[in-house]
């Protein structure tokens, strides 16, 4: 039997702040479902700083083969809460045209992003961007309310929507939820603490991440969620379901207000299997052997 090729799928991503991107990549690049073509950064600095700490990561989970591009900048600052280690060169920037390629040879091209929406608003201005061919996901927004993936550059987040057709949103409403939460006593950190203890690189990683997050929210004693590798799983799984919703973002701060006149979308609903995610997360996991 003839294999099956997977459909492409490109990742906008800003990890070294939130762990939620490196689990979200973790279960991208050991995907059965899609092909990981391209993780493009987003919320860049000057340096490339944040495309350099994806390459190091993918590197580390023994997926050099996966292309890595510098994507657009972000006024959060500051992003990075991580070193890069010297040797990680500086990533290409020319990731249109590695979208468009892709879209060459695919009948479908699979788009999720996990970042604020400014490298997506670039791929829906091209001339050659058609939105029945890209299926869009993005992580980001609430209902009523500010929130960074879609309120950092809500330009761009209207830019999206309007070139969109029936593009999915899983929004904070749906993933700050306390079992998606990575506290300190939790499942998830006992695992990935054991996988970096072990040697496993890319764990070091994480955990290094996830101190550095930590430490740095101190003083409100925040733990990271899951919110961006629970965006990934709604490409594979139904541990969120979506209803259909007409929805605006306010111009002025970005904000999602579910409005009759607005664009037709996905919208992720409350309701969350939680346990069947973190079983679904911890099995594909353990497919991470690279040291
Ligand atoms: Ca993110």
């Amino acid at each position: 039997m003839a294999a099956i090729a997977k459909p492409p799928l490109v990742i906008f991503t800003d990890p070294g702040k939130d762990v939620d991107d490196t689990f979200a990549l973790m279960l991208a690049a050991e995907s059965d479902k899609y092909d990981l073509r391209a993780v493009i950064s987003a919320n860049e600095d000057a340096a490339g700083n944040v495309a350099r700490y994806a390459r190091m990561l993918l590197n580390a989970m023994g997926k050099e083969q996966i292309p890595v591009y510098q994507g657009e900048p972000g006024n959060r600052r500051p992003h990075l809460l991580c070193e890069v280690d010297d040797a990680i060169p500086k990533q290409n920037e020319g990731y249109l045209e590695a979208i468009q390629e892709l879209s060459r040879t695919s009948e479908k091209v699979y788009v999720l992003g996990i970042a604020a929406m400014s490298g997506m608003a670039k791929l829906t201005e091209q001339t050659w961007f058609d939105p029945e061919r890209f299926e869009l996901y993005q992580m980001g927004g609430k209902i009523g309310n500010w929130e960074y993936n879609v309120g950092g550059d809500p330009k761009a987040s209207q830019k999206v929507l309007d070139a969109s057709k029936d593009m999915h949103f899983v929004t904070s409403n749906t993933t700050f939820q306390k079992p998606m939460q990575v506290g300190r006593d939790s499942q998830l950190h006992q695992y990935i603490t054991r996988r970096a203890k072990e040697g496993n690189k890319a764990f070091g990683l994480l955990l290094d991440n996830w101190n550095a997050f930590v430490t740095y929210y101190d003083t409100r004693g925040f733990f990271p969620y899951l919110s961006d590798a629970l965006a990934f799983s709604a490409l594979e799984k139904d541990f969120v379901s979506f209803e259909k919703k007409k929805i605006k973002i306010e111009k002025s701060d970005g904000f999602i207000q579910l409005d009759e006149a607005g664009k037709e979308v996905l919208l992720s609903t409350e309701t969350v299997d939680t346990a069947g995610f973190i079983d679904y997360l911890l099995k594909r996991l353990d497919k991470i052997t690279s040291e």
